[in-house]
């Protein structure tokens, strides 16, 4: 029911919620494009996206036919047998990506949980590492999910308190040091999991070459290299991939979020056939992954990335925004504006983030804090120049103050 009073929905949420999310209160109900809509009928600038699951934008026209069009036809059949959709995404994710083999998957967390296993099974089979010794190199500041596994291996208390204990068989290295990771390599180690800027740890932005080499060390050592690109690919950073940046292919490369334009949970994994292989009939599956509607709706959603050329858009849009946000957000206060196409973050010396996301808010752009002190600003890919303009002209004045107005 939305009466249009938000008071309602949200103590709704805290009787019957479990409280794993403190979320402004703001109650949405319709979107379109870079816009959404409160009960209320206000109008914000989504700048968050969805954490980039709709960098296509809100309810696609597109993609919303394709999903209506599926969901009245056959949404899922299981892999228990063939569905006429699924073999034309995993081909167009192919193409797209250049690796051979595609997984489908539902959630981000468990193609990331794919890759470890096919990293696992691969350093078994073809490193002859002994049973139940593989180790996997992740990353301080890592977010790869919510699964007792990979919040196992994060270094960030409030993601892994209480959930022990953690899965045996990783390690963490220094983000951003391949010294460090050349160190921490050993016989057993089978893979390297990282994300090629880390997005829930600040939008860090490894110095140039890190990614290459990281690519070349794991080559050296025979480690299979799975990059974590369910945020920062598909257009995000203002190229297809984000490892494209400097050209580090990896062997696995997971993706997410916005591969179903936010219609839809759809992930996978990909891989050429020599890793993909590790998985035989019975190995590794999932019941709704690969399922026509999902298959449907990811066709569509990356049909209009390429068709709307939204990674060329997010690097000229991400470059006027961050022109912009360098001449304005400055002072004392401010630590940083960094990003890359439309990924882009203002960290501030002190904890203020929440509190400028709220006055954000208010102000009419909705964006999200990370790590106390930094903001992050992440709209839709097909936002317009003249809508990225009109949503500077609301957040500048409020990022670049000294002091947060409540
Ligand atoms: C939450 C942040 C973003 C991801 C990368 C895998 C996953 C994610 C690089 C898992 C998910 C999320 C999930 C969401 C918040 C969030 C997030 F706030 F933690 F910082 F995006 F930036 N790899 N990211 O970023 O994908 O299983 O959720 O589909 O509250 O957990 P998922």
């Amino acid at each position: 029911m939305s009466d249009g009073d938000p008071r309602v929905q949200i103590e709704l949420c805290e009787r019957y919620g479990a409280r794993n999310y403190a979320p402004l209160d703001v109650v949405l109900t319709r979107g379109q494009g870079c816009f959404v809509w409160d009960v209320r009928g206000r109008r914000y600038f989504d700048f968050l996206s969805a954490y980039s699951a709709v960098s296509q934008g809100h309810c696609h026209p597109r993609i919303v036919a394709a999903l209506v069009e599926q969901a009245g036809r056959l949404s899922l059949t299981s892999r228990a047998f063939h569905n006429d959709q699924l073999g034309a995404m995993l081909e167009r994710i192919a193409r797209l990506t250049g690796f051979e083999k595609v997984l489908p998957m539902n959630t981000g967390a468990e193609a990331v949980e794919t890759a470890i296993k096919a990293m696992r099974r691969f350093g078994y089979e073809h490193r002859s590492v002994p049973e139940g010794e593989a180790e996997i190199v992740v990353m301080s500041g890592n977010f790869h999910g919510r699964t007792t596994t990979i919040v196992g291996f994060s270094d960030e208390p409030a993601y892994r308190h209480g959930f022990g204990p953690p899965t045996p068989g990783f390690v963490l290295a220094p983000y951003g040091d391949v010294g460090a990771l050349a160190r921490l390599m050993k016989d057993t180690t089978v893979g390297v999991l990282l994300e090629p800027i880390q997005g829930e740890g600040g939008v860090v932005i490894p110095k140039e070459g890190y990614l290459r080499e990281v690519r070349a060390l794991c080559h050296e050592r025979g480690v299979l290299m799975a990059l974590d690109e369910v945020q920062t690919g598909l257009g995000r950073t203002g190229k297809m991939f984000a490892f494209e940046w400097e050209t580090a292919r990896p062997d696995l490369l997971i993706l997410g979020k916005a591969l179903s334009g936010g219609l839809y949970p759809v992930s996978c994994v990909c891989a050429d056939d020599e890793v993909m292989r590790v998985f035989s009939p019975g190995s590794h599956g999932s019941t709704y992954g690969g399922n026509p509607l999902g298959a449907a709706v990811a066709v569509a959603a990356l049909e209009v990335l390429e068709d709307e050329h939204l990674a060329e858009r997010a690097r000229a849009l991400g470059e006027r925004a961050l022109e912009r946000l360098r001449k304005d957000v400055r002072g004392e206060h401010i630590k940083d504006v960094r990003g890359r196409g439309l990924m882009i973050a203002v960290e501030y010396e002190d904890d203020r983030a929440h509190d400028v996301a709220v006055a954000l808010a208010e102000a009419g752009v909705l964006a999200k804090d990370t790590r106390r002190s930094v903001v992050r600003l992440m709209p839709p890919l097909v936002i317009t120049e003249e809508q990225l303009d009109e949503a500077l002209d609301l957040a500048l004045p409020i990022l670049a103050a000294p002091v947060v107005r409540g």
